[in-house]
């Protein structure tokens, strides 16, 4: 059975408990505190910690053995969980003061929070940092450790990679939709989310369970960067076609001039007429060019298009999960579950 949010969530008071008593630790003053232990629950709460859960899910698949909560196994491998989550927190945060966000979660974005403005960039820092201690705090004595921090390290870069590239092709104030290919766009995903939301949960299980060989690891990467790109074309799908009151967050691609999956597809497809509306409208800070845009998607039919890519995806997924060789001890119900996480998501 897989774990729940709730379950979940109690592995994370005493991670919160440790980071408060290495401030006290270090005579932080009482205002201080209380901000970072807001930070840290404003921005790492409330989500749908697929990526957090999937270390104590696969763990528990890998072990063939279910983790109960409570225990300090579930408490290791959902601390673990947690520096995903941690990681995220710092990603997100930043990510909607680039993206000049609105929203996340139902909940204004952080940097817009009263009286937090441009202190989320450190804040952002911090969640990054309270990784790092709390792998020090738990994992030292591990034969794994340094296994573990390279890894939370080379995943950090890759995905900073994946969100340079992101905001080169979307400059503010030049749109060039001639700049924008679904080659470029499949780049930048898999930098961006592929390995932190994917490739991680899952190694990172790998290697707390013992069974990380090269075999293992590159199998993992070989099914679960093409599933983290898919999931980013749902995130680019829902962005513009979801509810934001469902999705917890309004979408920006369109006025931010992303090279997003959509944009993508639209040009493709586009007559030169719906192409000079793409031309003068994608891209600008404004409702009504957003709008313009909006019709020529669904007018080229582009949700049709996007579940055909979807099936087609899925079953491309599908295929590669039936051919894990299991004999080093990775096991297919791993990718099974994950797949069954996000197919067909509406948030
Ligand atoms: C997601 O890109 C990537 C990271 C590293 C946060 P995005 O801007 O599309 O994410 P969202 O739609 O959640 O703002
Ligand atoms: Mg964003
Ligand atoms: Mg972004
Ligand atoms: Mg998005």
């Amino acid at each position: 059975m897989p774990t729940t949010r709730t379950e979940f969530e109690t592995a994370f008071q005493p991670l919160v408990e440790d980071m408060l008593q290495l401030c006290r630790d270090n005579k932080l003053p009482d205002n201080a505190r209380a901000w970072y232990e807001k930070n840290l629950l404003h921005n790492t709460m409330g989500g749908k910690y697929n990526r957090g859960m999937s270390v104590i899910d696969t763990s528990s698949i890998l072990l063939n053995k279910s983790i109960t909560p409570g225990t300090p196994e579930y408490l290791r491998a959902g601390a673990l969980g947690w520096m995903i989550e941690l990681l995220q927190a710092f990603f997100l945060v930043s990510d909607d003061i680039m993206d000049s966000s609105k929203t996340r979660r139902g909940s204004p974005c952080w940097y817009l929070m009263p009286t937090v403005g441009m202190i989320a960039i450190n804040d952002a820092f911090m969640l990054e940092g309270t990784i790092y201690m709390l792998l020090k705090k738990h994992f030292r004595q591990e034969k794994c450790y340094t296994d573990l921090l390279e890894l939370f390290h080379e995943v950090t870069f890759q995905t900073e990679l994946g969100q340079q590239c992101d905001l080169l092709t979307a400059p503010e104030d030049h749109v060039d939709l001639d700049n924008f290919s679904l080659d470029k766009y499949f780049f930048i995903v898999r930098y961006k989310t592929a390995f932190y939301s994917f490739y991680l949960p899952v190694a990172l299980a790998l290697h707390y369970c013992g069974v990380a060989t090269e075999k293992n690891l590159q199998q993992a990467n070989d099914i679960l960067i093409p599933m983290g790109e898919y999931f980013q074309v749902q995130d680019d799908y829902l962005d513009a076609f979801a509810d934001p009151e469902v999705l917890g967050k309004i979408g920006t691609d369109i006025q931010d001039n992303k090279c997003s999956w959509l944009v993508n597809q639209a040009l493709k497809r586009a007559t030169p007429e719906q192409r000079q509306v793409l031309d003068q409208n994608y891209g600008r800070k404004d409702a009504v060019k957003e709008k313009a845009v909006r019709k020529i998607y669904a007018d080229l039919k582009l949700e049709a298009v996007y579940h055909a890519y979807e099936e087609e995806t899925v079953s491309m997924l599908r295929k590669r999960i039936a051919d894990v060789d299991e004999s080093e001890g990775l096991k297919k119900e791993v990718f099974e579950a994950f797949l069954g996480k996000i197919y067909k998501r509406t948030k």
